[in-house]
């Protein structure tokens, strides 16, 4: 459905806006990432070679995703907080192999899990931006008995007290930092079990829902990942379970196993297979983050009883009173609350001096990738509009009008753009010019 919003811009010739800009915060802001799991999300792939443990696979290393993934990531930082040898445990280090389980980091034998390339796809996904990961997973442990949130001083305990001291961790050094999604790959311990097989899906999302309530962040994308095939006679129900959730629960999404080979007996999955997997990950948390653009960026500035409030978190509304809704403040790279108090963020109308012509100049965010900006120009706030300009889910603006003009530059995810009227303010057939912004989902 197309929605117009209620708060289109309407600037009109020679009108008056300030332009300054907001408060830079200090430091590095990170989008983090949380993993949890257990074995495979510890990772035991061999980053020297998986051919002793996966015969006729070849050699990790000279195989051809090897170049991009069996060296340090210095764009992305992880912190790791079991399964490790030596001194990489509990701190922030640059992404690369050897947060594995059985890593010996003295002798150089690195293993990984599917954080290597979920960080990597992630980074490489979200231009502007800066990826961390905090991963905490236990091998053998169940959903039902270790992660169980209602049973307390469990994994899941530790998960949260973890994730606590990581950001921590990240502010205590001037950085920033918004929790953005979460990966899971468990459950191969609980289909052991005609008892923790039964309520798999009850419990995953029993989770899913606490650990979003306990961290405050209702909305918070899950990505599943999908235990290997039937080795126990329970996988096929934990798989089926996990795939309905992916499939039912809001937010979430899923991460298949198939094709994958494991090394040992169908569970552990080899060098190969943690990449691929890893690669799956992060192509399911982009298409949700993506999709749910607007309503992930609401989450993030708005507490849970003001997102359940449409008069505080509704499109239209303007809490922080500075004449920009809060569809239009996502659209601008502004901030719903607090802050941006007055007309700061507004597009500014001028003449462009060469031309002529109106112009309206504004900064943009790529990473609104669910919404439709049109610039668009009339005689009378009455119309009828000309299309202009327009951005479809944040790419570039394309020119829709012969006669009209515009510019874009900028890096990482704002665009400083402007688009001019197709004629000019001394033309004797158009007595007064009008421009807008149009915005719609
Ligand atoms: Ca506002």
């Amino acid at each position: 459905m197309k929605l117009t919003s209620p708060s289109s811009l309407l600037c009109a010739f020679f009108g008056l806006c300030l332009l300054s800009l907001p408060a830079q915060a200090a430091g590095v802001h990170y989008d983090v990432y949380l993993l949890g799991g257990q074995s495979n999300m510890d990772g035991r792939a061999d980053a020297r070679t998986q051919e002793w443990e996966s015969p006729g696979r070849g050699n990790f290393l000279n195989a051809a995703n090897s170049a991009a993934y069996s060296k340090e990531h210095p764009d992305v930082t992880i912190y790791a907080a079991n399964s490790l040898a030596g001194t990489w445990k509990n701190q922030w280090l640059s992404l690369k192999p050897g947060f594995g389980s059985g890593s010996d980091l003295i002798n150089g034998y690195y293993k990984f899990g599917p954080e290597l390339a979920f960080g990597r796809k992630m980074a490489d996904a979200t231009p502007g931006h800066n990826v961390a990961l905090i991963k905490y997973s236990v091998s053998g442990t169940s959903l039902r008995d270790h992660w169980n949130p209602d049973i307390p001083g469990t994994q899941y305990t530790t998960f949260k007290t973890t994730v606590a001291a990581a950001l921590a961790a990240l502010t205590a050094r001037g950085d920033t930092c918004a929790v953005r999604g979460m990966i899971w790959m468990q459950g191969e311990a609980d289909s052991k079990f005609p008892t923790s097989t039964a309520d798999y899906e009850a419990q995953l999302k029993n989770f899913i829902g606490r650990l979003r309530l306990d961290l405050a962040l209702p909305n918070m994308p899950f990505v599943i990942g999908e235990i290997f095939t039937d080795t126990y006679i329970f996988r096929s129900q934990i798989r089926a379970a996990q795939l309905n959730t992916s499939n039912t629960y809001p937010y979430a999404g899923f991460a298949t196993s198939a094709g994958l080979v494991c090394y040992d007996v169908n569970t552990h999955f080899d060098a190969d297979s943690q990449i691929t997997l890893g690669e799956r990950f992060a192509e399911a948390m982009v298409t949700i983050l993506q999709q749910n653009a607007y309503m992930l960026w609401k989450s993030r500035h708005f507490s849970v009883e003001e997102l359940a409030d449409s008069n505080i978190s509704g499109d239209g509304r303007d809490p922080n009173g500075n004449a920009l809704s809060n569809l239009l403040e996502y659209v601008l790279n502004g901030v719903p609350k607090g802050l941006s108090q007055g007309p700061e963020y507004l597009p500014a109308p001028s003449v462009d001096p060469e031309s002529n012509r109106l112009r309206l100049a504004f900064t943009r965010s790529t990473d609104c990738s669910d919404v439709t900006l049109t610039i668009q120009a009339a005689d009378s706030p009455a119309g009828p509009w000309t299309d202009l300009g327009r951005s479809v889910n944040g790419a570039a603006f394309t020119l829709l009008a012969e006669g009209a003009n515009l510019t874009e530059t900028g890096t990482g995810i704002l665009r400083d753009t402007t688009v001019s009227d197709l004629v000019s303010i001394t033309d004797p057939l158009h007595q007064k010019r009008f421009m807008r912004m149009q915005v719609t989902q």
